[in-house]
């Protein structure tokens, strides 16, 4: 993120686009209905009515998948009516004048015909968005899962740099990150084409000072994402390229992973996986190794917010069980596969990590203890240097030239479009009460009596009457990829068309839907499009009883036991926050 989480509050205008704070990051929300209070406007981008979308001044409920030919018609908006800072482009940005032409056509009655946004709208928008003075954009995976994302990313900041909303408090663009420790995970090398501190391995300098670091030869090849492995694995003929051993850790990808038949299918083949985690799951099944590891409150270290900062974690409780901390576990198999890797504690690997990475340098433990918490880019260790809350300022930016760069580039279709097989609009997402593939909120008995599998459809009230489904019924979803069962829910917050699923559910598993269609560049799959078909089950007590044997199969392998029986067969039918009328009320 180019700010720091508090400043939002301060923001004159919030322009959030495919993102549900709500729902999936509570303490940013708070933040969202506080710059509210202060008088801040907002506009939600999100083909659903979000809560978001409520408290919103506009809401621009878009079509699923016109992400970038709606940015591209507020950019040419805002060139048009003049709202563009023509001081800040000229001196801080390059490449202004090729994008007038791309953008040009995306005029705002162009952009209605895709995005089914009014041109009114889209030119009330841009307006708000260019005059406010202090505009700031927030995204989230209804920008980032599409397999053109990377694009609309630097359409919006595209945005930013045109009306000159980078470099101050409270403006610039704010990917609001998934995880609690997600940009911790990219922070230290946790990706295929960098090391810690974002050093590219193709980079020679950064390579020679890592080798020197670990008395190692290391390679300048990009590694591979997550998302090509199943493809590496099943189709590759290079024998150099060809993947035979998968070694996970903290991912489940049998649950995560788009195509889940496929992912199954990968894992069967690799000759040798490992899964190293704090519970079973699902990819658990098909592991040769499973490497049991301490969870969150039983070891310390470092997380990254998604504003770039860095915050200790405490040891609260002693681990039981034959476990071991995540680290001492990598310890010990690098120890025996040859390179003695040998820490003593936590801070021996921070103290490493800042050593080798410009950026990090400045940011001692003896820091983040005093202050609480330091925001890369921290370079100096004195204690004056506290970070850098928000980038760019004076307009400075990373490039060699010290200036902004704008892209643009033509709107794309989705992948797999609606057809007479598959006429409805797939799109998954998260919901309150449940956590990715759910081991840690399946585990929890308490959240499990608020909501349970086998999990919920969103559909329009409409789309429910055509298809002769009410709220609560069980409905076969079906894509050319597979199936699954799940629960029907009317809502008001869906257009016609379109349906929604939550992706934590074992049995109402939409991954056995979606499609492994990836972005170029950041190899993130097309969770939220997909060509889909819902089929009413008319036999409902042969499927109830069907998703009982099934749950009682899944928590039998996930060493799920409770001491209440009662809670062994609860179905949230009745029970749920969902079935609350008050919950999918527009
Ligand atoms: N309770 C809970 N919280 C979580 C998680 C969880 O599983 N449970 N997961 C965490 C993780 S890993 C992440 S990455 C974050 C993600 O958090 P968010 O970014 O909020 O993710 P989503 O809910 O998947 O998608 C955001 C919104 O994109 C919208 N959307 C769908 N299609 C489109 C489109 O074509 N255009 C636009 N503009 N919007 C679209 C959806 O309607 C949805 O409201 O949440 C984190 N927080
Ligand atoms: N259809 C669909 N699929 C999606 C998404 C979507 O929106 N739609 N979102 C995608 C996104 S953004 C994300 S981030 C992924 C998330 O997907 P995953 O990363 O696969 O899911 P998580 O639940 O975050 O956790 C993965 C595993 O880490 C384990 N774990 C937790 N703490 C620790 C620990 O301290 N050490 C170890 N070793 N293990 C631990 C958990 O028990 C779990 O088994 O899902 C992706 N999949
Ligand atoms: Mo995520």
């Amino acid at each position: 993120m180019s700010m720091g989480v508090p400043e939002i509050e301060d923001a004159k205008l919030l322009f959030i686009f495919g993102y549900n704070g709500a729902d999936s990051h509570p303490i940013v929300a708070r933040r969202i209905v506080r710059a509210k209070e202060k008088g801040a406007k907002i506009i939600c981008v999100d083909p659903r009515r979000i809560e978001t979308a409520r408290i919103a001044d506009m809401h621009l409920q878009l079509k699923n998948g016109s992400n970038l030919a709606l940015v591209n018609a507020i950019a040419n908006v805002i060139i048009n009516e003049g709202l563009i800072d023509r001081d800040f482009i000229d001196c801080h940005s390059t490449g202004f004048e090729e994008l007038l032409p791309i953008v040009e056509k995306y005029t705002p009655e162009y952009a209605a015909g895709i995005s089914q946004v009014p041109a009114e709208d889209i030119r009330r928008a841009a307006r708000m968005y260019a005059t406010s003075g202090r505009s700031m954009i927030l995204y989230g995976m209804g920008v980032c899962q599409f397999a053109q994302a990377v694009d609309v990313v630097k359409g919006l900041a595209n945005l930013a740099i045109m009306t000159g909303n980078f470099g101050r408090p409270s403006t610039g663009i704010g990917p609001v990150r998934g995880q609690n420790n997600v940009q911790g995970a990219c922070d230290m090398g946790a990706l295929p084409n960098s090391f810690p501190g974002y050093q590219s391995v193709t980079d020679a300098v950064a390579r020679e000072k890592f080798e020197k670091a670990w008395g190692v030869k290391l390679s300048g090849e990009i590694g591979c994402p997550i998302t090509h492995v199943p493809h590496r694995v099943l189709h590759e003929k290079d024998p150099a390229k060809q993947i035979h051993a998968y070694y996970i850790f903290g991912e489940d990808p049998a649950q995560s992973d788009p195509d889940l038949a496929e992912v199954r299918e990968a894992l069967d083949k690799c000759d040798f996986v490992v899964m190293q985690d704090i519970f079973m799951n699902k990819t658990g099944r098909h592991a040769d190794v499973i490497l049991p590891a301490t969870g969150w409150c039983e070891h310390d270290g470092v997380y990254s917010c998604c504003d770039r900062g860095f915050q200790r974690i405490r040891k609260l409780i002693e681990p039981s069980g034959d476990v071991k901390t995540d680290w001492e576990i990598i310890c010990a198999i690098s120890t025996a596969m040859g390179y003695p890797m040998r820490y003593n504690n936590t801070k021996e690997i921070w103290d490493e990590l800042i050593e080798l990475c410009p950026s990090f340098s400045g940011a001692t433990y003896e820091k983040l203890e005093k202050l609480g918490g330091v925001q890369w880019p921290c370079r100096d260790k004195a204690m004056t240097d506290a970070g850098t809350p928000y980038l760019h300022k004076n307009g400075k930016f990373a490039h060699p030239d010290g200036k902004a760069k704008f892209y643009g580039t033509d709107w794309r279709p989705p992948k797999e479009l609606e057809n007479n097989e598959y006429p409805m609009v797939l799109s998954t997402v998260r919901e309150v009460g449940h956590y990715s593939v759910r081991t840690m909120t399946g585990n929890c008995r308490l959240l499990r009596n608020l909501e349970d599998e086998p999990g919920w459809a969103q559909m329009s009230p409409e789309d429910c009457v055509t298809l002769g489904v009410k709220h609560g019924e069980l409905v076969k979803i079906l894509s050319k990829r597979g199936y699954c069962i799940t629960r029907c829910m009317p809502t008001e917050r869906v257009k016609r068309g379109a349906v929604y699923m939550t992706y934590q559910w074992w049995i109402g598993a939409c991954n056995e839907l979606t499609q492994a269609a990836l972005d170029p560049v950041s190899n993130t799959p097309e969770y939220k499009y997909a060509a889909c078909r819902v089929e009413k089950i008319a036999d409902q007590a042969w499927a109830e009883k069907h998703i009982l044997e099934e749950y009682a199969e899944i928590r039998e392998l996930m060493g799920i036991k409770d001491r209440d029986p009662k809670i062994n067969g609860g179905f949230s039918k009745q029970r749920s926050i969902s079935a609350n009328p008050f919950y999918g009320r527009a």
